[in-house]
């Protein structure tokens, strides 16, 4: 807690905060970032939020104004708070613009976070880095503002896929009935985030069925590469849920999702799994890593190469 009330102090005593977070920004990383600024301007502090492009429209319930960052300027702020965010790549273009700042603070609650600032309060334990903004936002006032109670809801909803996954806690649970008794509407936010669909994306949907491949009744393999998704004019962004709808099918072992490359000639694969195997193994064994029931990697063969492979790997894992 100590580097906690450090920060807090360096946030008080600043006339300006820059606020950053991780690229493709997420729930979490947006309520955050938000809520932040509700906080700091209700005490006021100068709040400005810099993101590298247009924020995702779902979550525009929580916009009260931010900047595109300029990768070749300078910060004028006091100082640069990073949320959410693990490491200066996860910056993205924004991570020389961070640097700028004469301080550089961190909260987050990635086990991976390479502290990469002059001070960092990372709690692993925590479902979302929402939860420490909550913390946080006692430090300032008893009267949380709206937009940050907004904010903070929908990070620690969004991260723990709405109090289904394990890292929900008896603390995540006791926020959410807070901020609840505090009087946030949380049902407007439930029904922007989880009960709205767009028409491209269901019909999507029913593509993607069509399209799932089964190995020895236990692996799945969706391809969905970009052109896949252009033709339903979608992005990745549109789709977070995609790696969980491929392996949560009845018999599953492990669900595969190949996706466009940054280059040409790679692809990236996402695998998701149900405890039985380690897919930080499998994941390593292909040049990528992660944790045991979601890991990654980039390859650079063709599919009908690489798929075999795996699907042999995976054989092989089951075996041991
Ligand atoms: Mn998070």
């Amino acid at each position: 807690m100590e580097n906690f009330y450090r920060i807090v102090e360096k946030l008080k005593n600043s006339k300006s905060v820059a606020i950053f977070t991780h690229l493709n920004p997420d729930g979490d990383a947006i309520g955050s970032v938000f809520a932040t600024k509700a906080i700091l301007e209700q005490y006021g502090i100068e709040a400005n939020i810099y993101l590298e492009k247009t924020m995702p429209e779902k979550f525009s319930y929580l916009n009260t104004g931010y900047k595109i960052g300029n990768p070749d300027a300078a910060l004028d702020e006091d100082c640069a708070l990073a949320l959410d965010c693990g490491a200066p790549a996860r910056l993205g273009t924004l991570a020389p613009l961070f640097k700028t700042a004469p301080l550089l603070l961190c909260i987050d609650h990635h086990r991976s976070n390479t502290s990469f600032c002059d001070i960092s309060y990372i709690v692993p334990e925590a479902a979302a880095t929402c939860e420490l903004i909550y913390t946080l936002s006692k430090e300032f006032s008893k009267n949380i503002p709206y937009e940050a109670m907004q904010g903070i809801y929908t990070g620690i909803s969004t991260d723990t896929g709405h109090f289904k996954y394990s890292n929900t806690s008896e603390k995540t649970l006791k926020i959410a009935a807070e901020l609840i008794e505090k009087g946030l509407d949380f049902r407007k936010i439930t029904s922007v985030i989880y009960d709205t669909t767009k028409l491209s994306k269901l019909k999507f949907m029913g593509a993607v069925a069509e399209r799932i491949k089964i190995y020895n009744d236990k692996i799945s393999v969706l391809d969905a590469r970009r052109e896949f998704l252009d033709e339903f004019n979608l992005s990745y962004e549109d789709l977070e849920e995609l790696p969980n709808i491929v392996s949560n099918i009845e018999g599953m072992l492990v669900g595969i999702l190949i996706k466009s490359g940054e280059t040409e000639d790679s692809l990236k694969l996402s695998f998701r799994g149900r405890d039985l195997l380690d897919l930080s193994l499998l994941a390593s064994h292909f040049g990528g890593g992660g944790h045991k029931n979601a890991a990654a990697c980039v390859v650079y063969e063709p599919i009908d190469v690489i798929i075999p492979k795996i699907v042999e790997k995976i054989n092989e894992m089951l075996k041991e």
